[in-house]
């Protein structure tokens, strides 16, 4: 890998990649905050938050349903970019973490092994009797049988909503602090705490790279810039 400057990065240098909903758009599934980003009329803070799902659960589910079928369904695989972010674990010879934000499982399918799910995962739910967290197996309604307590009792889908606390900040923090390479592909910047990760790789001096179609809300924080498809400007990152 090279920076823009066409120094050479090298591969024993602690890195952490974050991801977000761009790096899986090309593999056919909706990013949140794009022309496509409305489910039903609704805005993802509409249906993501603990309050939609005490007020309309059966709404919040259909959401989650509807995307769990569309993951399942037969046209969707990661694309070149996780494709490529996998060889890049493998290559890797320094610590290497990726976080994602995406609830999907295209990284894991793509091969990647040292991927933290910062939001959760579409494919678990939660108990709310028991709190024991299992496969989502079937599609959820509001009141379902737990697999793990077997009460039928009221099921969530173990993803992180708005005013709920991400998973593993204590190890990501940890690794940010003692990065040397900080990227982030395929994600708005709009939400925190990840929007604020540049900031941190960036005060333990790491070099920060941003692969975006588009100008983030945190773009000006970033050392450089890959304007484009994550799909093409990922292999030409990393390969
Ligand atoms: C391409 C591309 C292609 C497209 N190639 N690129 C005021 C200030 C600061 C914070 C807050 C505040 N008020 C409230 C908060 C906190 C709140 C927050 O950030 N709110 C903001 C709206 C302001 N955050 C929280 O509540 C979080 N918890 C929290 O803060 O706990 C307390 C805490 C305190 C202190 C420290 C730590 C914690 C929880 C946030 C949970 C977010 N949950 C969701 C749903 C998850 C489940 C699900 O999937 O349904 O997570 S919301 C949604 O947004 C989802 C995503 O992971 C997340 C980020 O979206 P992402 O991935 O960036 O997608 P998009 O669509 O926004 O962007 C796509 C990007 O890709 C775009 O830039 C495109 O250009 C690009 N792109 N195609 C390359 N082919």
């Amino acid at each position: 890998m090279r920076n823009e400057r066409g120094r050479r990065l090298g591969k024993d240098v602690p890195i952490v990649v974050l991801t977000g909903a761009g790096i899986s758009a090309e593999s056919g599934l909706a990013t949140f905050r794009g022309a496509d980003g409305l489910w039903e009329g609704h805005r993802i803070d509409e249906v993501a938050t603990p309050e939609a799902f005490r007020d309309d659960p059966e709404l919040v589910h259909r959401f989650y349903n509807a995307r769990r079928r569309q993951l399942a369904g037969p046209g969707i695989a990661p694309n070149a970019a996780h494709l490529a972010l996998a060889r890049l674990e493998r290559a890797w010879t320094g610590d290497f973490l990726l976080v994602t934000q995406n609830v999907d499982d295209l990284h894991e399918r793509a091969g990647m092994v040292r991927t933290l799910h910062m939001h959760g995962q579409l494919g678990m739910m939660r108990c709310l009797a028991c709190d024991e967290v299992g496969p989502a197996d079937e599609q959820l309604s509001v009141r379902s049988c737990c697999g793990v307590c077997g009460s039928i009792a009221t099921l969530r889908p173990d993803v992180v909503w708005f005013g709920e606390m991400p998973r593993g900040l204590g190890r990501i923090y940890k690794a940010l602090e003692t990065c040397g390479i900080f990227i982030a592909i395929g994600t708005s910047g709009q939400v925190y705490p990840a929007a604020g990760f540049v900031e941190a790789a960036r005060a333990a001096g790491a070099w920060s790279i941003e692969v975006n179609l588009l100008a983030s809300a945190v773009s000006d924080f970033f050392d450089e810039h890959w304007r484009g498809l994550a799909s093409e400007a990922v292999p030409a990152l990393v390969d």
